[in-house]
């Protein structure tokens, strides 16, 4: 794996591999066949959606609505995408469950009902079943498929996917919903084809779970998913090696079950409160915009805002104390130096306290983590913090693994390490045009989008929360549907106007490009060594990639785009050799 690949398990793995327990999923569900040879029949559609997450979900659905033939290509063994694939042990979502959830069904929000604050892994999951059944979805979907490439062909006005398992298909239309953490990496250690114990990443979990009772355990990474599993691991194993090469800063979530009143409540406002998130600069309604620099009060009055928030639990509300958190570094300070010193006061040994405070970036600059007794899991007797900053990993070994300090002896690794966040399922998929365009070259320097949505060069080709969107600075699904909404509508223009193409203008992108970076300049975002920035990534362009001006900006954006005739977008009838939608 010398490019740090999480081996597919639907590519071929070789039996050596299978055998030291890579996480596969859906092993016996899933043949790891090779493909078979591009003699199959190519398969018609009007659209083609790659990835079964939330999005392709909702696309299906949403599409389906207006008379299209949807086809749905969908890796894993069933639908569900993130919350598919990340079993790891304490996998929950960070948003709450009320507004974690889809909106375009005032039936379905009432009928639903979640059991906790936060949605658990697995109640995600009975979430999405019952979406896939209530609406019919999985006929349209094709698992265990991977799109493999995607050509643009200009002639004909059809894009032309095939796949790991040799389908052919084409249709004037595509979307690309392959998600924005899809693509787990694992860092190119030296030696870890010769370790003898199992070695699991979060991101791809197995479905039978992993009983580490008795087993000494090494977590690498301290991200928000090693802060939700590393108090699950530690209560199982016999000892877990906690390998911390950045400190994150996390806030408790205050996980409860749902209280019966508030979900009342909340469900007899739904429509209202999801109009009013379209209102918001993360999609969440609920928290009042705050009016005052944390800069402008004193001491004592703003220990006293932050106390509230901790209390509260999670992440919106933390970072909605003051209006520049995020833009000025001395009002930043304020809230970073309230989380240390509450880690220093729940973490007994000072030593350990001090490596876990982050400090080389400021708060809500990398993902805030949210977690349920993270900080303390460090005060148990079989849990032990390595810095991997001063001491860095040097390799696995065939026993565990060695730092510059130090050999250690593990039965089991699991890497949190994070994903090729943003590009990365995208970049899997060979897009390109007949005229030779590629989307790798296009991207060699970093995405460009219009509106995080389409990319000139590359026609009737729609991003769901791509970069240069406000999808991972927002609340995902509100996102999602924002996007999918504008795609339909834009289809249905389309068709009403009996054309067939319609392509971002390169001006109008570059435009938008330079928007979202002197945007994100204006913060303290481009500070941290995040994956918002690809810095996780060795090689990767460092450019920011999400749009952070606020969800609210941004509908307004693609609403206005749409109202002066899809500005920016050049919209024709592109006559064809076949098939024209
Ligand atoms: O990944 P990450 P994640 N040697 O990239 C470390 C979403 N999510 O899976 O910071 C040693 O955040 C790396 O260290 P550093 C959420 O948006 C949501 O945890 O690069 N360490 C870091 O500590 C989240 O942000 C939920 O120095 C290495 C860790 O691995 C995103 O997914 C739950 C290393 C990677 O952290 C990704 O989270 C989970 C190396 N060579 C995830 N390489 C919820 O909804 C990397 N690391 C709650």
């Amino acid at each position: 794996m010398p490019d740090g690949k999480v081996p597919s398990p639907y590519n071929r793995v070789s039996p050596d591999l299978l055998a030291k327990g890579i996480p596969v999923n859906d092993r016996t569900a899933a043949p790891l066949l090779a493909p078979t040879e591009n003699s199959t029949p190519e398969q018609q559609f009007d659209i083609i959606v790659v990835g079964g997450g939330f999005a392709g979900m909702y696309a299906l659905h949403r599409l389906r609505g207006i008379g299209l033939r949807v086809k749905v290509y969908e890796a894993g063994g069933d639908l569900g995408g993130t919350w598919y694939w990340n079993r790891y042990p304490g996998a929950r979502c960070d948003v709450e469950s009320l507004e974690y959830s889809y909106g375009f069904s005032e039936d379905l929000q009432q009928e639903w009902h979640w059991p906790e604050r936060y949605g658990t892994q697995g109640e995600l999951l009975r979430y999405i079943d019952h979406v896939a059944r209530r609406f019919d979805l999985r006929r349209d979907v094709q698992f265990h498929t991977r799109v493999t490439s995607a050509l643009f062909d200009s002639a004909a006005n059809r894009w032309r996917i095939t796949t790991d398992k040799g389908d052919r298909a084409s249709a004037p239309y595509c979307v690309m919903a392959g998600g924005n953490l899809s693509t787990p990496r694992v860092p190119a250690f030296k030696g870890l084809e010769s370790f003898k114990g199992k070695w699991y990443h979060t991101g791809q979990w197995p479905h039978a779970g992993v009983d580490f009772t008795g087993l000494r355990v090494a977590i690498i990474g301290t991200g928000s998913s090693a802060v939700q599993s590393i108090p699950h691991i530690a209560a199982q194993a016999k000892h877990l090696h906690v390998f911390q090469r950045t400190a994150n800063f996390s806030l408790p979530a205050r996980n409860a079950p749902q209280d019966p009143a508030r979900e009342q409540r909340h469900k007899a406002e739904y429509s209202a409160r999801r109009k009013a998130a379209f209102d918001t600069p993360f999609g969440i309604a609920g928290h009042p915009p705050p009016t005052q620099s944390a800069l402008a009060v004193s001491d004592e009055e703003r220990n006293r805002t932050y106390e509230a928030k901790w209390k509260e639990g999670g992440s919106i509300s933390f970072l909605y104390s003051y209006t520049d958190l995020l833009t000025n570094a001395a009002a930043n300070e304020t809230a970073s130096e309230f989380v240390r010193n509450k880690i220093r006061s729940i973490v007994r040994d000072p030593k350990v306290a001090e490596v876990l405070c982050p400090k080389d970036h400021p708060i809500g600059t990398k993902r805030l983590c949210l977690d349920t007794n993270y900080y303390e899991t460090y005060n148990r007797d079989n849990v032990t913090l390595v810095d991997a900053c001063a001491t860095p990993i040097d390799a696995i070994t065939l026993e565990g693994l060695r730092t510059s300090a130090a050999s250690y002896e593990f039965d089991a690794i699991v890497f949190a390490t994070g994903f090729d966040a943003m590009t990365g399922a995208l970049a899997e998929i060979d897009v390109r045009t007949s005229e030779g365009r590629t989307l790798k070259d296009k991207w060699s320097t970093g995405p460009v989008t219009y509106l995080g949505m389409m990319v000139a060069g590359f026609p009737n080709m729609f991003l769901i929360t791509g970069p240069q969107s406000p999808g991972v600075k927002s609340n995902m699904i509100l996102s999602i549907e924002q996007h999918v909404n504008w795609i339909a509508e834009c289809l249905t223009v389309l068709r009403a106007r009996t054309l067939n193409r319609i392509e971002a203008d390169e001006r109008a992108e570059r435009a938008w490009v330079d928007h979202v970076r002197e945007i994100a300049d204006a913060t303290l975002y481009p500070l941290a060594n995040s994956w918002y920035m690809g810095a996780n990534i060795p090689g990767k362009p460092r450019v920011f990639m999400p749009y952070v001006g606020g969800v609210q900006a941004y509908t307004r954006r693609c609403n206005e785009v749409v109202a002066r005739g899809y500005e920016g977008f050049v919209l024709t009838r592109a006559s064809t050799v076949e098939g024209a939608a």
